[in-house]
C-alpha cells in the first residue's frame, strides 16, 4: 500500500527533518505530524495491534517502524471506564442481549506506540507478515551455518543492550540488578510491556557477561548464572510487582533476535506469540537437561523452532528444502 497519508501530508518539509530525527533520539516526538505512513506490515486483530512501515517527512531514505497496539483494560479502574465518561451508540438489541459501540473516557482510551527509527531491512522484514516455518537445526547444522551467521551479526546490532548494560539507557525502569561480573544481571520492564497491570508482566533479564550469545553457549559452568538469574529474578519481581514465581513463564528464545543471553520473565495468563513452542525455550528446563544430560547438551542437541519466510537463517538453512520434504 502506498502512501496512506500522503494526501493530507503535502510537499516534505525541508526543516522537518534534523528536528524530527533529533526529537526521536532524545524521544522528544510529541505527535506524528510529519509521519507517513507507507505500507501496512501486518496486522494482528486478537492482540488488536497493526505493524506499520512509514518515514518523517524529509528523510525519503529512512524508514521506520511504527508498532501501535490498543493498551489493556485495567481491571483495578473499572469505574472510571464503565461510567458516565462512557458513551454509547447502539449496534443491535436481541432479546436481552444488545451490543454497543463504546466511546471511553480519555484516559481508558490510549494505545502504545513503538518506533523504531531507522529502521533496518531487518526490523522491516521482522514486522511483515510472513509464513513460518519449522526447521530442524542439527549439530552439524548449528556449526556449519548458524554458528557463522551469529558470529557476522553487527556488534551495532546489540548496541541498545550495551546501553542498558552501561547505564546509558533505561536506568529508571532498572527493576533489578546484581553487579557479580560472572553470574550477574540486570532485570528491566521488557519493552513490550508498559507496566500497567501486572496480569500482563514481562520483564527482561540481561547477564553481565558478553561472552555468551544464546541457548546454544550454555553448559554446567552457566547453571550458577542460570540459577541465580531464576531466584534473584523472581524475588525482585515478587517484590516490585506482587506477582508470585508460580504465576511467571520464564524462557529463553531459540532462535532469538538478539545474541546477547537474555531471559524472558512473562506472566503465566499472557498467550504472547513468543511463548509458543518453537520459540520458547523453559529455564528451568534448560537447567534440567544440563544436569541431567550433560554439560553440553545444548550443543548436542538437535533443536526444532520456527523461523519467519524473511528471516536470513531460513534461507541460510537450505529455504524451502525441508518444507518440501514434508
Ligand atoms: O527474541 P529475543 O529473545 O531476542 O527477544 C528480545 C526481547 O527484547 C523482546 O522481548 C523485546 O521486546 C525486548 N527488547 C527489544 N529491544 C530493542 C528492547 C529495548 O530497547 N528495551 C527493552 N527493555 N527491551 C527490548
Amino acid at each position: 500500500m502506498e502512501s496512506l497519508a500522503a494526501a493530507d501530508a503535502g510537499p516534505p518539509r525541508s526543516d522537518a527533518a534534523p528536528n524530527t530525527a533529533a526529537a526521536v533520539a532524545q524521544g522528544q516526538l510529541t505527535s506524528l505530524k510529519d509521519f507517513e505512513v507507507v505500507e501496512v506490515l501486518n496486522q494482528d486483530p486478537l492482540n488488536k495491534s497493526i505493524a506499520l512501515r512509514g518515514r518523517f517527512a524529509g528523510r525519503p531514505d529512512d524508514d521506520a517502524v511504527l508498532l501501535l497496539a490498543r493498551k489493556p483494560f485495567d481491571g483495578g479502574d473499572v469505574t472510571g471506564l464503565a461510567g458516565p465518561g462512557l458513551s454509547l451508540q447502539l449496534d443491535f438489541v436481541n432479546d436481552i442481549y444488545s451490543k454497543y459501540v463504546g466511546r471511553p473516557p480519555p484516559q481508558h482510551s490510549g494505545i502504545t506506540v513503538d518506533l523504531i527509527y531507522p529502521a533496518t531491512a531487518k526490523h522491516v522484514q521482522k514486522h511483515r507478515e510472513q509464513k513460518r516455518i519449522m526447521v530442524t537445526e542439527t549439530p552439524e547444522l548449528y556449526e556449519r551455518v548458524v554458528l557463522p551467521y551469529i558470529r557476522a551479526i553487527p556488534p551495532a546490532r546489540l548496541q541498545w543492550v550495551y546501553n542498558i548494560l552501561e547505564k546509558k539507557k533505561e536506568v529508571e525502569r532498572l527493576i533489578f540488578e546484581d553487579p557479580d561480573p560472572v553470574n550477574g544481571f540486570m532485570l528491566h520492564p521488557d519493552l513490550k510491556w508498559d507496566q500497567t497491570s501486572p496480569d500482563q508482566l514481562y520483564c527482561l533479564a540481561l547477564v553481565l557477561r558478553r561472552d555468551l550469545a544464546c541457548l546454544r553457549d550454555l553448559t554446567a559452568d552457566h547453571l550458577p548464572l542460570l540459577e541465580n538469574v531464576r531466584d534473584k529474578g523472581c524475588r525482585a519481581i515478587q517484590q516490585r510487582y506482587g506477582v508470585p514465581p508460580g504465576c511467571l513463564r520464564i524462557f529463553l528464545h531459540y532462535q532469538p533476535s538478539y545474541y546477547h543471553l537474555h531471559v524472558h520473565f512473562a506472566h503465566v495468563a499472557l498467550a504472547s506469540p513468543g511463548a509458543a513452542a518453537g520459540k520458547a525455550v523453559l529455564l528451568d528446563d534448560v537447567i534440567d537437561c544440563i544436569k541431567t544430560c550433560g554439560s553440553d547438551v545444548w550443543r548436542r542437541r538437535t533443536l526444532t523452532y520456527q523461523l519467519g519466510e524473511a528471516d536470513e537463517l531460513w534461507r541460510l538453512l537450505g529455504g524451502g528444502t525441508q518444507e518440501q520434504q514434508q
